[in-house]
């Protein structure tokens, strides 16, 4: 059982494979060895595997804009690098993770086209706006905490290009949430008027951070499947508790406030106990409709036709570089 998820059933979607290689193929999985993009996979397991990639990759390339906004604002340059640097990794585990989701047969172009036509998903969380620097800080801090629970648990999952990935992108994060972490305890220990900004833009994206582990078990659509097959180590829930586990005291220790009254552990079960953060609001995000969704693709939309004729110089079949005679 995975909170309230139960695997012993059969899986849906694999009704047309041979059974004899789906029983190998599940039996490697249960042995703990890494699938490879040149063996054999039930379809359904190459479909969920490049859905969860390419969506994280979009996530990766997306979630630069929102703290890349500030890099023209950054408080010093100390800070000014900081984030610079932050926002490269991201982009740079964006490369990562589409090069591991075009082992499974997808094209990058492709994936792309998806992305800036609307039709691809990418994590809620980037549809807010960072209305100030301490915008940037939480983003920084608890939404890089939030991947990082989520990177290592999937990290140990089953498909080898991807494990590899996010080993590298959890080594990464493990930075970005120092560098948050200390923009955080700036502002917390500053003036009452950086508490309050603080505050303010933890209030802003306390919901969105409760969004980001996914839809509660019961109405999680793919769960079942990725934790048979390993792709997903923990369900939803249970990232979303250890999350609330390991930063509730630390965001208390600093003398915030979390925006939920009736945020509690239960003594008894030992889970967090929640007021429900509006998941009609997630569906209406991720589907297109939050706050910054059609202003963040117009930007990639921008980027996209900029760097074309840079994309058509190097591709060009005819281009050759010609040794200079002289
Ligand atoms: N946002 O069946 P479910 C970063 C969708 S970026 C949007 O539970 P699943 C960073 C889900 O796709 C790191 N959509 O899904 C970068 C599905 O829709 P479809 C981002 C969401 O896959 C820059 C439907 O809801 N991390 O760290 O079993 C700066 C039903 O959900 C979300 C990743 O991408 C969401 N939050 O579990 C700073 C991690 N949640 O496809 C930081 C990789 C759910 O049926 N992904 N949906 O149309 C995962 O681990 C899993 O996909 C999730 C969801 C846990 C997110």
């Amino acid at each position: 059982m995975y909170g309230n998820l139960s695997i012993a059933e059969p899986v849906r979607g694999v009704e047309q494979e041979d059974p004899e290689k789906l029983a190998e193929f599940e039996e490697r999985i249960a042995r703990g060895e890494k699938i490879e993009p040149h063996d054999w996979m039930p379809r359904e397991y190459r479909r969920q595997v490049l859905r969860m990639i390419e969506q994280h990759a979009h996530s990766e390339i997306i979630g630069a804009l929102p703290e890349g906004t500030w890099i023209t604002r950054a408080p010093g340059f100390r800070r000014k690098l900081a984030l610079m640097a932050k926002v490269q990794d991201e982009v740079g585990h964006a490369q990562l993770l589409y090069s591991a989701a075009e082992t499974l047969g997808k094209p990058r172009e492709q994936m792309i086209n998806d992305l800036l036509s609307g039709k691809a998903k990418y994590s809620n969380v980037f549809n807010y706006p960072a209305l100030t620097w301490a915008d940037t800080a939480i983003i920084a801090w608890l939404i890089d905490a939030g991947a990082i629970i989520n990177q290592t648990l999937n990290a140990k999952g089953s498909y080898g290009p991807y494990a590899r990935a996010l080993e590298r992108i959890c080594k990464e994060e493990a930075f970005h949430l120092k560098y948050g972490y200390d923009n955080v305890v700036t502002l917390a220990s500053g003036t009452p008027r950086q508490r309050q900004m603080l505050q303010e833009a933890l209030n802003r994206w306390w919901k969105p951070i409760m969004h980001f582990f996914g839809p509660p078990d019961h109405m999680s659509v793919h769960s079942e499947k990725l934790l048979r097959w390993k792709v997903k180590m923990a369900s939803n829930d249970e990232m979303r508790q250890m999350f609330l586990d390991a930063y509730v005291p630390k965001i208390w220790e600093l003398g915030l406030t979390i925006p939920d009254p009736n945020l509690r552990k239960n003594p008894e079960t030992g889970r967090w106990e929640y007021s429900d953060p509006d998941w009609d609001e997630f569906w209406r995000v991720i589907n297109g409709n939050g706050p910054c969704n059609r202003e963040r693709l117009a930007v990639r939309r921008m980027a996209d036709e900029l760097g074309a004729w840079v994309r058509r110089a190097l591709l060009k079949p005819d281009h050759r570089y010609v040794e200079p005679l002289f």
